[in-house]
């Protein structure tokens, strides 16, 4: 008996010795100390021990059994310990290694531009209003007085998508849209700004660009109002010492009409390469809303009277930031992009 506890003794310590996961060494566990265990075998049939021998057998029978499960528990936590510095091994980092960039972007200097046309409008209680840039033919042009014949529309082609649905070539049509949702509630002042698409492409006009359109509808509005605001709107964008002149013009929409131009901001004035040394820039469209226009939308052009103008977002930011070529606002050149924000 006592032979067979030593042989017990050696082949379980091989074993567990040899053993490199933790299911062999419950196998061994269960095929040693389990029910159906050699070592329970030999503890059960102490009984047929003879008696001289059987405290001797027994006192190593269970040293064996205590042995078992101390090498037990020591190989599973030297497997443990194995496993985790294996896992650190396969994890580990180098936080010496240079970070993944993170790119901060900007805003594109035509936002920039918008944004601060948007500050100044609604410093002066204009509100913002949009609308769809898939506009019906009668928000585009009938309702700002250009019938399906008017030779305005020529200069204006646009993008349809059928006889009554095209891309808005302005964003008159958001401030028809306002008009009709307003009416009689006055007064009106709304700003809309957005993209706009017109039939051509070349170095200064691209096919999509941004406009942004004002318009002031109440009793009494005057043409005096409208240069008071525009010269107000030259001098935040462009400084303080910068004048305005309107030149008289033609739009189907208003009446009179006018363009209207802020001193040179290269030479302010004085003529240069920039003006054509006419000392003048052009900025905007503008005029009095046609009486027909606010007629066609709800109001009483007897009672009612209204300003409107309409600029380029392009040119003005062109103006400003001195760009010379229409296309670096499109063609997403980093280098160009980076100079703003
Ligand atoms: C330009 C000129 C202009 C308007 C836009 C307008 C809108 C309504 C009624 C009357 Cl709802 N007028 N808009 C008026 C004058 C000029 O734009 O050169 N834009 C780039």
């Amino acid at each position: 008996m006592l032979q067979r506890l030593k042989e017990l003794e050696a082949e379980v310590r091989k074993k567990i010795d040899d053993a490199d996961s933790l299911e062999v060494l419950q196998s061994i566990k269960q095929e040693m100390l389990g029910r159906k265990g050699q070592v329970t075998a030999i503890l059960r049939a102490l009984g047929d021990v003879p008696s001289e021998k059987r405290p001797l057998v027994g006192k190593k029978a269970n040293e064996l059994r205590d042995l078992i499960e101390k090498l037990l528990y020591e190989k599973k936590q030297s497997l443990a310990l194995k496993a985790q510095e294996e896992r650190w091994d396969r994890e580990r980092i180098d936080v010496t290694l240079p970070g993944t960039p993170f790119l901060v972007g900007q805003k594109h200097p035509l936002t920039l531009i918008l944004d601060e046309i948007k500050e100044i409008f609604c410093g002066l209680g204009f509100q913002v209003a949009e609308g769809p840039e898939i506009e019906y033919d009668y928000y585009n042009f009938e309702a700002l007085n250009m019938p399906k014949d008017h030779p305005a529309r020529d200069m204006q082609d646009s993008f349809y998508i059928n006889s009554n649905v095209l891309l808005r070539t302005h964003t008159s049509p958001v401030q028809v849209r306002t008009m009709e949702k307003k009416v009689p509630a006055l007064p009106v002042r709304i700003i809309a700004p957005g993209k706009v698409y017109r039939r051509d492409d070349d170095a200064t006009h691209s096919p999509m660009f941004h406009q942004v359109e004002g318009l002031a509808i109440d009793e009494r509005i005057s043409l005096a109002d409208l240069k008071g605001t525009l010269l107000l709107f030259a001098r935040e964008m462009f400084g303080e010492e910068k004048q305005i002149r309107l030149r008289p013009s033609f739009f189907p929409f208003t009446e009179p009409s006018a363009e209207v131009d802020v001193s040179c901001i290269i030479c302010n004035g004085k003529g240069c390469r920039v003006c054509g040394q006419t000392g003048w820039l052009e900025i905007l469209g503008a005029g009095m809303v046609h009486p027909r226009v606010l007629e066609m939308s709800g109001y009483n052009p007897e009672k009612v009277t209204g300003y409107a103008f309409g600029m380029g977002v392009e040119r003005i930011a062109m103006l400003k930031y001195g760009i010379d070529d229409l296309r670096l606002f499109f063609t997403n050149d980093l280098r160009m992009l980076r100079q703003f924000g």
